[in-house]
């Protein structure tokens, strides 16, 4: 994978705040690969993995899967695309994730999208969602929203720190946020 070099932009955001919305229409005007770490996961458990049981229930509680499964899920993902420019969408989502994949790729993220969003918005689109998604009840839902501020929240500081955070009002609708997630893959020339 060192060798392949790949752009990755990560794209985080809590669960419902429009991340998988986005990266569609991203991928449709820049020509980027969406990879979502749950959908990943979510294939993994379909494909009847020796790992699905233990993910599903993980995903089930709205806890993290050990770092070493999604890292594996997302370099096969990866090397498996000819392209070489990536969203990566729902991870990292602790500090172990993001060193862990920092450390076994060598990859750096260009910049790191962040759907900031009201937890009341967040909760109404995910209850509305119907896409029979296992975790996509009350109960977890709340569990998701606790482990996102407790150990995802921290991952966008860190690169607030670095000074790679790009910011965006998740909370408008969809053609709005889009505006806004344009502009920062236009590249300006003057
Ligand atoms: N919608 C979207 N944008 C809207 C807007 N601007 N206005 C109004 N409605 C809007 O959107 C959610 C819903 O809202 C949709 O119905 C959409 O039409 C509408 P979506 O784009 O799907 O939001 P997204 O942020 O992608 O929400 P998602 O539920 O996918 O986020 P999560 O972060 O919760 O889910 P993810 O799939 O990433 O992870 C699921 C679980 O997998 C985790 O809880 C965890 O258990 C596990 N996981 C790991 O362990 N490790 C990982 O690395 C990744 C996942
Ligand atoms: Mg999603």
């Amino acid at each position: 994978l060192s060798q392949k070099k790949p752009k990755v932009v990560f794209v985080l955001g809590g669960p419902g705040s429009g991340k998988g919305t986005q990266c569609a229409n991203i991928v449709e005007h820049f020509g980027y690969t969406h990879l979502s770490a749950g959908d990943l996961l979510r294939a993994e458990i379909k494909s009847g993995s020796e790992n699905g049981t233990m993910i599903q229930n993980m995903i089930k509680e709205g806890k993290i899967v050990p770092s070493e499964v999604t890292i594996k899920l997302l370099e096969k993902a990866i090397l498996e695309n000819e392209n070489d420019k990536f969203l990566i969408d729902g991870f990292p989502r602790n500090e172990e994730n993001r060193a862990a994949f920092e450390s076994v790729t060598g990859i750096t993220p260009e910049f790191v999208l962040y759907f900031d969003c009201p937890q009341e918005e967040m909760e109404k689109r995910l209850l509305s969602r119907n896409q029979g998604r296992e975790d996509d009840n009350i109960d977890t839902i709340r569990k998701r929203f606790k482990v996102f501020l407790e150990s995802s929240l921290p991952v966008i500081e860190y690169y607030n720190s670095k000074e790679k955070v790009r910011k965006i009002d998740a909370a408008k609708p969809v053609e709005e946020v889009f505006k806004t997630v344009k502009a920062l893959f236009t590249p300006v020339v003057d």
